[in-house]
């Protein structure tokens, strides 16, 4: 057999993957808990990781501990979605986005243009909406500790400027894993690919796909500014992402353990959304001033009104969630 030279990452994403492949018979609430993140270390989303792991060992003197593996090492998204329901990942931070495929009910948070803004989104996940969503992520075997912020995502390519939903016409834009977000490119006539966010800047570099969409400080942090310097401030989708753990290593903790890791992951969350603020205007600053072309679109209606197909399809599809859908459109 030819052997496989692998650099440091990925030697790394390899023996994670073995590692992460064998989903626990029982949990066990003394090993160190493995934590998956898709993003580097100096991230809002890493950082709030970090002080949660912190908290918990310190105010349980060490009976539980907890690592976070940054940067993706233990595998895509969806791939970490499974192991945390199996075990075989103890706790994560994920987009509620590639959720949808697993959670029906978290599609709601996917639907472009649902929340008018980012303290609607709050407002609505942090109430029983958000407790809600977060029993039907418990059903699938995820429980949610915290809600984390992911800012607002647009449009970028290397083409053009965006200006109206015509612009997308023709273009191959990357999209997370769901059918949704497809749904959502087509209906402006353009090329959805949904691919894993680590594959994002070769395809972009190398002409694969033309664009892709998310929030400022993601499309820094990726460098996906350097080969698609346009930035058009869409805004379509605003999808918050959870802190949670494995329900059955959940289910071992005691009452008074679970008191400690939920008012960490809290205290965490309260953290990660200070430093994501301030992180999405460094971010923006970083790209603007790096060369990136970026447009304001003041009136969005053309946009959302593209995406009345996208609603009607999801809704035929899903009926049962179309009382979560006006919920969360009647909230103030
Ligand atoms: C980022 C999210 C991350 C997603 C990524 C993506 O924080 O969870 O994996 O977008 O586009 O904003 O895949």
């Amino acid at each position: 057999m030819r052997k496989l030279k692998l650099n440091g990452l990925a030697a790394a994403a390899l023996a994670g993957l073995l590692a992460a492949g064998l989903p626990l018979a029982a949990p066990d609430a003394a090993a160190e808990w493995r934590g998956w993140n898709i993003h580097v270390p100096d991230y809002p989303v890493s950082h709030g990781m970090e002080d949660f792991a912190k908290k918990i060992e310190e105010r349980t003197d060490g009976r539980l501990t907890a690592k976070t593996y940054h940067s993706g090492v233990l595998g895509t998204q969806p791939d970490a979605i499974e192991q945390v329901r199996l075990g075989g990942i103890d706790f994560a931070v994920f987009n509620l986005g590639p959720m949808g495929q697993v959670v029906p009910a978290t599609n709601v948070v996917s639907l472009p243009f649902i929340f008018k803004g980012m303290d609607h989104m709050h407002r609505v996940m942090d109430g029983p909406i958000g407790d809600e969503i977060g029993a039907a992520m418990a059903e699938k075997g995820l429980v949610p500790l915290a809600w984390y912020d992911s800012g607002a995502r647009s449009f970028y390519n290397s083409q053009k400027p965006i200006m109206t939903p015509d612009d997308v016409k023709g273009m191959k834009v990357r999209v997370m894993n769901n059918d949704l977000f497809v749904g959502m490119i087509e209906a402006m006539g353009g090329n959805a690919t949904p691919m894993a966010f680590g594959e994002v800047y070769q395809s972009l570099k190398t002409g694969v796909i033309d664009g892709a969409e998310n929030n400022w400080p993601s499309y820094e942090s990726t460098n996906h500014f350097e080969v698609a310097g346009y930035y058009s401030d869409s805004g379509h989708l605003i999808i918050p992402e959870c802190l949670c753990i494995n329900k059955g290593l959940w289910d071992s903790l005691s009452a008074e353990d679970q008191e400690i890791v939920r008012q960490a992951a809290r205290e965490s969350a309260e953290l990660q959304r200070k430093l994501w603020a301030e992180r999405a205007e460094a971010s923006r600053e970083k790209v603007v001033a790096a060369g990136v072309k970026y447009n304001d679109i003041a009136d969005k209606a053309a946009f959302q009104a593209a995406m009345a197909p996208v609603y009607d399809a999801f809704l035929e599809k899903n009926p049962e969630i179309r009382p979560l859908v006006e919920k969360i459109q009647a909230t103030d």
